[in-house]
């Protein structure tokens, strides 16, 4: 006899509900769909630029304004340059075609002001050296060239441990007072600007950097959060995995990928044992990176933050799957305690709290993301990536672009779409969803800022 029509529908709707939650609670995620978003927000986010703020550095979507780093009549067009690959990669012709104009029409390094060594090599040498991997136009190679030579007095110091200042005009330089991120995140984009050129210089002083700041390390294998690069004593002995210390990190285990440079990858895997060892909590609220005393190990805070979040993708990279899966759980905690991440928590007590509620628009939890899903092929990346991406058209599309949210818990917006909005968040999300082979991370090494450079 058949059961009841009233108890077969309950049956099929339990069976329904019981295979969603084995599947993960997830549905399948459209790729092609997704990948044409993302895309459709790249071009939104450059319309955005080129309509109020073309010809400077960054675009300020909500008073249609324009923002330059230093100063107006100086602008390094932070923007077109740092968004040309990612307009590139998604197909975005006309647009990448303005962007690649703008920089060969505007473009000039010849310029009296002290400049960060550290940004400009990241964002503008960067971005000019993977455009010229991308286009083979031999200008963009030149202004990298010109851009490298007025960079290069910036490691005349005592330690070789670069300034983090430099006159582009005059070469002279300031900062003494410099950090692990500013030193020691230059080898990849020096070092491929020398295999370019045939000029060895340019890959010899960012090395050496690198090795006289893992040379200053406390016993405990730790380094600290400020460095004097005259004396090259530390001023501040916290150590975590945060900003200012961050992609440290990162270039050492990348210079290894990219130069086969086996001395990096030696300063890496001692430099991660540190990290795991001295930096890592890991229990029941799961595993989350926080700040100790680099002479001792003692814990001085149970922070962790959206800068933080670039970790997973170096313990990917470094061959540590289980330990990038846990604190890419733990990030993306972070990230739906209030639907946009903050710029730093708290997870020492019985909840994650809010430390510092910026959220400037941060590409690393989708970073890791991406890395995670590329290696892994587990959707539950692609569904964060999905869920990162919806709210960020959420809370921080505006009329004219995006915009750095100043709270996510009450989602105000500030006014500005920093140039690596386009460089890195939007381009590691289409990179998420496009087809695998727009990039494939085993033919190139991705500078900090997502520039990717070709792996010889
Ligand atoms: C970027 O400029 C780079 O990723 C850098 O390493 C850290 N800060 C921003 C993005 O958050």
């Amino acid at each position: 006899m058949r059961p009841p029509v009233a108890l077969r529908l309950c049956a099929v709707v339990v069976a329904s509900v019981l295979a969603f939650v084995a599947a993960g609670g997830r549905k399948e995620i459209d790729r092609p769909a997704l990948a044409s978003k993302v895309r459709a927000e790249i071009l939104h986010a450059w319309r955005g630029y080129e309509k109020y703020a073309r010809g400077h550095d960054e675009l300020q979507p909500v008073s249609k304004t324009a923002k330059d780093w230093y100063g107006p009549g100086n602008s390094l067009l932070m923007t077109p340059v740092d968004s040309l690959d990612t307009l590139l990669l998604a197909g975005c012709r006309e647009e990448a075609e303005s962007a690649h104009q703008l920089i060969l029409d505007k473009l000039s390094f010849d310029r009296d002001v002290p400049v960060k060594n550290f940004e400009v090599t990241i964002r503008i040498l960067g971005g000019l050296l993977s455009g010229y991997e991308r286009t083979s136009d031999p200008r963009l190679l030149s202004l990298a060239e010109d851009l490298g030579g007025r960079l290069l007095p910036a490691f005349d110091s005592p330690t070789g441990m670069p300034f983090m200042y430099v006159n582009l005009k005059t070469g002279k330089t300031s900062g003494a007072v410099s950090n692990p991120a500013e030193i020691g995140t230059l080898v990849l984009e020096f070092g491929t600007l020398a295999k370019l050129t045939s000029r060895p210089v340019f890959f010899e002083k960012p090395k050496r950097a690198l090795k006289e700041l893992f040379a200053r390390r406390a016993k405990t294998g730790l380094v600290g959060e400020q460095i004097d690069v005259v004396t090259g004593q530390w001023k501040s002995p916290t150590s975590h995995v945060g900003g200012g210390i961050d992609s440290y990190y990162e270039y050492l285990v990348k210079c290894e990928l990219l130069f086969h440079d086996a001395e990096c990858g030696s300063m890496s895997k001692d430099s991660l044992r540190a990290v795991n060892r001295w930096l890592a909590d890991d229990g029941k609220r799961g595993l989350w990176y926080g700040e100790a005393d680099m002479r001792t190990g003692r814990r001085t805070a149970k922070t962790y933050g959206a800068l933080h979040a670039f970790l997973p993708a170096v313990f990917v990279l470094g061959g540590d799957l289980p330990r990038a899966r846990r604190l890419q759980d733990s990030g993306f905690r972070m990230w739906r305690l209030n639907g946009v991440e903050p710029e730093e928590v708290d997870y020492g007590g019985s909840r994650l709290a809010v430390k510092s509620p910026g959220y400037p628009l941060r590409p690393e939890i989708v970073e890791s993301a991406w890395y995670l899903w590329r290696t892994t092929k587990d959707p539950k990346y692609l569904v964060m990536g999905k869920t990162i991406f919806e709210d960020l058209v959420r809370c921080c599309r505006t009329e004219n672009g995006y915009t750095v949210l100043t709270n996510v818990v009450t989602k105000e917006k500030g006014d500005l779409q920093p140039s690596y909005f386009l460089a890195e968040t939007l381009k590691y999300l289409y990179l998420m969803f496009a087809p695998d082979e727009t990039l494939d991370p085993d033919k190139v090494i991705l500078n900090t800022e997502a520039h990717p450079f070709r792996r010889r």
